[in-house]
């Protein structure tokens, strides 16, 4: 409580729109030296069941029930009163106060969004009140490592609407040396795809996340395109650029097995979703596999990364939703290998800190995430280089909500200068292909 410490004295909320079109919220917090620092919440398409909830208006007549104006008053009326006259910096302290205001297992009262808003905003307040980038007010004098992008770049599942059950299909380019090269391996890559589509006259246009929605003969499709691609940009695949794939199967799991409705391939059971990925894992450099079956598969997981897990990294996305209770069942159970880490499906920076801490304590990966709903904040790339987690996905390189994270990575890279590190994950990748 020292004199000229900084202090909260306005919290503001506002409903504006993310990149979908839907309402979502804006919070500014202002500190009484003059300073003021403002978040944008994302929201997912393809979220979990656990995931923390986002609060909603339901009310019909505005937004088709997805306003968020009760979220915005419960930050003036409820949070702001409680955070006015605290200092910015005791970030777990303002986070366990607004767990304890909302009283709920899923912060349903108050809404996930409301307080992640006030939880991203108080620490972007604390950062600019200290002088500091928020990577280094985050993460210390040791943030430096810039993240491996995962950019996704064939869109299908609940993101487009084509013939891919599967959501996500991202470019890992991994095996440049800094990550100004990476983000150019990868739009290059991006280009090189726009131009095979063309050729092979289909559509180029994109899905949530910017990359490309063409209906395919089936998903393996999507995979042949993207390594001709890779190839066409003049780039090795595996070594250079390798791919991740985000299933999502939470989104096409049926009563039994898994339904693959889009490409018409029928039902598969999760022994045999598990071989069809071992194949592609024979055939293509793939690195990573998320959400390979769906969040109530505990057991097909533990089995597919018995199987997997070796050769690959497997993320856990609905299964843990950033929740450091799933995520120590999975560490108990290795259900996974990584976790896909989105700190709005939990609803502060503290606890997703946490869910970070848990996986580096087993010695699991991280991958921090967008959500298919993004604004321009930009909050998620300071955020992987202040936990260092070494791999970020936020989307294509295209459409200014994602070109925005990976463009604020530039800007770090460049700020860190001869300090920063990029190095992948996946040394081995290169050499199986
Ligand atoms: C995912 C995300 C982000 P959504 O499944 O990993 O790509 O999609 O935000 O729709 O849940
Ligand atoms: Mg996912």
């Amino acid at each position: 409580m020292g004199a000229g410490v900084a202090r909260i004295s306005a919290i503001d909320a506002m409903e504006i729109l993310d990149s979908r079109g839907n309402p979502t919220l804006r919070v500014r917090v202002g500190l009484d030296t003059g300073v003021l620092a403002v978040a944008s919440v994302p929201s997912g398409a393809s979220t979990g069941e656990h995931e923390a909830r986002e609060l909603r208006d339901e009310d019909a007549s505005r937004f088709g029930g997805k306003g968020v104006r009760n979220a915005a008053a419960h930050v003036t009326d409820v949070i702001a009163p409680a955070l006015c006259g605290r200092d910015p910096r005791r970030q777990a302290e303002i986070d366990h106060l607004m767990i304890e205001l909302d009283g709920t297992g899923d912060k349903s009262r108050l809404g996930a969004n409301a307080i992640l808003g006030v939880s991203m905003a108080v620490a972007r307040a604390a950062a600019q009140a200290s002088g500091l980038p928020l990577y280094a007010y985050l993460g210390g004098p040791g943030a430096r490592r810039l993240p491996v992008p995962m950019m996704n770049v064939v869109n299908g599942g609940v993101h487009a609407d084509n013939s891919l059950d599967f959501q996500e299909f991202m470019l890992v380019p991994h095996g440049a040396a800094s990550f100004a090269e990476a983000v150019r391996y990868g739009a290059e890559t991006y280009h090189a795809l726009r131009r095979i589509l063309k050729e092979q006259r289909l559509p180029t246009a994109i899905g949530d996340e910017g990359g490309f929605a063409p209906s395919l003969p089936d998903n393996e499709a999507a995979l042949a395109l993207i390594v001709e691609a890779i190839r066409a940009a003049g780039l090795e695949p595996g070594r250079q650029v390798a791919i991740a794939l985000d299933p999502a199967a939470s989104s096409f799991a049926a009563e039994s097995g898994y339904l693959l409705a889009k490409s018409g391939a029928g039902t598969k059971t999760s022994e045999q979703l598990t071989q069809l990925y071992a194949g592609w894992i024979d055939a293509y450099p793939i690195v990573s596999i998320e959400d390979g079956l769906g969040e109530n598969d505990w057991e097909g997981f533990r089995r597919h990364t018995a199987a997997l897990g070796e050769r690959i990294q497997i993320v856990g996305d609905d299964i843990y939703v950033t929740n450091t209770r799933f995520i120590a069942r999975g560490i108990a159970e290795r259900t996974t290998n990584a976790a896909l880490i989105k700190p709005n499906q939990i609803g502060t920076v503290t606890e997703t800190i946490e869910a970070i801490e848990l996986c580096r304590q087993a010695g699991w990966r991280c991958v921090v995430s967008h959500r298919s709903g993004e604004t321009d904040d930009t909050f998620i790339a300071d955020f992987a280089v202040a936990m260092g987690t070494g791999q970020i996905k936020a989307g294509a390189p295209c459409r200014g909500e994602r070109v925005a994270k990976y463009n604020r990575l530039l800007e770090i890279e460049r700020e860190l200068g001869g300090a920063a590190v990029f190095s992948s994950p996946f040394a081995t990748a290169g050499q199986r292909q």
